[in-house]
């Protein structure tokens, strides 16, 4: 059996570059139906069954941009065995927004964060176990560009596809989101699959007309959504669109702050 590979992550963090390690001269260049975006296709030079596609470079999974459109309707619409997180780790915060919607896609993910040897390079370090724990995935150091830590995170990519387990990300918002994401996951138990009932509920909170479109969720459903909307943008007083924005941020920054230790210059680190 063929396992298929995701290569996710923002523009610039690496993902051609690893494609091309990866899947050496293997490699099927089209584009993607309907569209004049850029596909990539390839196997990996240890293992011919295993298939790559290298995702168009996107911030984030909102349906913005024929890019995010492309990647997001792969994800949720093929379902790739695992998807490898491409992240550039010297811009940790802003790459990891997109890492935030990635594990609620349902599907396994693998968090490879790459350039690290520029982070060395500026003195500072990244508490990898501590990532992991908090988003619920396996997470590995790379190098795309000088190759390293490169076969490990690939086995850790295919154990993840053999396993077949989603992320269980710890990731959470404040308990006011928390709850009305939790009212809109109930409304729509039967309708959405398990795996992508949080994913689902966020896009219904958010009012996002393309994923409700998808889903199709009854009447009493969508009146819950517009309902649990109403009130927590009354209560926070901002765009349920926003408020979700400001919630990964927020939990992003938490997790960072624990995380990535930062260097500072004439200073020594304390611990
Ligand atoms: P993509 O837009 O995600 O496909 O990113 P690319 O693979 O095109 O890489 C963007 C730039 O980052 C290129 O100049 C790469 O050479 C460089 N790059 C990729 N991986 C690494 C890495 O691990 N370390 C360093 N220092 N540079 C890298
Ligand atoms: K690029
Ligand atoms: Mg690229």
């Amino acid at each position: 059996m063929a396992i298929a590979i995701a290569l996710a992550g923002n523009p610039n963090s690496g993902k051609t570059t690893l494609f091309n390690s990866l899947t050496g001269s293997s490699q099927y260049v089209g584009n993607w139906p309907g569209v004049t975006v850029e596909k990539k296709q390839g196997t990996y030079v240890r293992d011919k069954d295993v298939v790559i596609t290298d995702l168009p470079g996107i911030y984030s999974l909102s349906p913005y941009s024929p890019e995010e459109v492309v990647s997001r309707e792969y994800l949720i619409g093929e379902r790739p065995d695992v998807v490898v997180d491409v992240v550039d780790s010297t811009n940790l915060e802003r790459n990891l927004y997109l890492t935030s919607q990635l594990l609620e896609l349902g599907v396994p993910v693998v968090v490879a964060l790459n350039m690290t040897d520029l982070v060395k390079k500026n003195g500072d370090a990244i508490d990898v176990a501590k990532v992991s724990e908090q988003l619920g995935c396996p997470v590995v150091e790379i190098s795309a560009l000088k190759g390293a830590g490169v076969a490990e995170m690939m086995d850790a990519a295919l154990a993840a596809a053999r396993d077949g387990k989603p992320a269980a990300c710890r990731m959470r918002f404040d308990a006011a989101v928390e709850e009305a994401i939790e009212r809109i996951e109930s409304s729509i138990a039967d309708n959405a699959p398990a795996a992508l009932a949080r994913w689902y509920a966020i896009k219904l909170l958010e009012g996002e007309q393309r994923a409700i479109d998808a889903l199709s969720p009854d009447a009493a459903a969508l009146e819950t959504a517009a309902a649990v909307r109403a009130s927590l943008e009354e209560r926070l007083d901002d765009d349920a669109e926003s408020i979700v924005t400001a919630e990964r941020y927020d939990a992003i920054a938490h997790l960072v702050d624990r995380a990535a230790k930062k260097s500072r210059k004439g200073m020594t680190a304390t611990q």
